[in-house]
C-alpha cells in the first residue's frame, strides 16, 4: 500500500475525532459480537465534515487505480456518501453518474428500488464499515439482479474481523470473486492512530484483545 494510502487514513481517523465519529466502549455489533470501538459515519453531518470524508474516499479510490464507471451507495448511509463521493471526484475532473437504493420498494410513480442513474456497466460500491460482510454482500446482490458488474468496494473502515473460514469478508471477496476491495482505513490504524493520539493503555488492550480474538 502507499504511503499515500496510510496519509488518507490518518486524514480519515483525525476527522473521526474531530467528530466523535469513532467510540470507545461497548458496542454489541450487527454480527452480535460485542466490540470496545464502534465507528459511526452518522456522526459526520456537517458540510465542511462530509467534504473531508468525501475527499478521503476519493483519494483512496482515484489511487486505487480500478477501472470502473459508476458508483452505488446503499441505503441509508451510503446515499449521503455515495453523492459527495461522486462530488469529490467531480472536483477532480473525473465525472461518474451514482446510483443508490431504497429499502422499501417503490409502488407508485417511477417505482423500484434504485434511485439516480442507471447503473454502469462496472460499478463501484461505497459503504461506511465492514464488519461480517453482510450488508455490502446484499449491495452486491441488488447490483447483480440489475445486470450489471461489480468493479470494487469502497469502504471507510475495514474492521479486519474474522469470519467463519477464516478470511475477512474484505479478502474472501477478492480471493473468491476477484472483487477488487479498498479499505480507506483499516483497524491497524484504528490502533496506531489511538497509540499516537493518547487513548487510554486500558482502551487500547481491550481494542488489542478484541482484535485477538476476532481479527484477522
Ligand atoms: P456487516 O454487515 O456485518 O459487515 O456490518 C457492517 C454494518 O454494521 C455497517 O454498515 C454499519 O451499519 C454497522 N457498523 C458500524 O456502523 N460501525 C461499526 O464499527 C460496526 C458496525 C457493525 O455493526 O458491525
Amino acid at each position: 500500500m502507499p504511503d499515500t494510502a496510510r496519509d488518507h487514513a490518518q486524514d480519515f481517523l483525525a476527522l473521526a475525532d474531530d467528530y466523535n465519529a469513532l467510540k470507545f466502549g461497548e458496542f454489541t455489533l450487527k454480527s452480535g459480537r460485542v466490540s470496545p470501538y464502534f465507528f459511526n459515519m452518522g456522526e459526520i453531518a456537517s458540510g465542511a465534515g462530509m467534504k473531508r470524508l468525501a475527499a478521503a474516499y476519493a483519494a483512496t479510490l482515484a489511487e486505487a487505480g480500478i477501472d470502473y464507471d459508476s458508483l452505488f451507495g446503499p441505503a441509508y448511509k451510503g446515499i449521503p456518501l455515495v453523492a459527495t463521493v461522486a462530488t469529490a471526484l467531480a472536483d477532480h475532473g473525473h465525472d461518474v453518474a451514482f446510483t443508490y437504493n431504497r429499502k422499501e420498494a417503490k409502488t407508485h410513480g417511477e417505482g423500484g428500488t434504485l434511485v439516480g442513474a442507471p447503473l454502469g456497466t462496472r460499478v463501484v460500491i461505497v459503504d461506511d464499515v465492514i464488519t461480517a460482510g453482510t450488508a455490502v454482500r446484499e449491495a452486491i446482490a441488488t447490483i447483480r439482479a440489475a445486470g450489471a458488474e461489480i468493479a470494487g468496494v469502497l469502504i471507510a473502515l475495514d474492521r479486519q474481523e474474522r469470519g467463519s473460514d477464516g478470511r475477512s469478508p474484505l479478502a474472501a471477496l477478492a480471493e473468491d470473486e476477484g472483487i477488487p476491495t479498498i479499505a480507506v482505513a483499516t483497524l491497524a490504524d484504528v490502533i496506531a492512530y489511538a497509540r499516537v493520539n493518547g487513548l487510554g493503555a486500558e482502551q487500547i488492550e481491550a481494542i488489542e484483545g478484541y482484535r485477538a480474538r476476532y481479527g484477522v
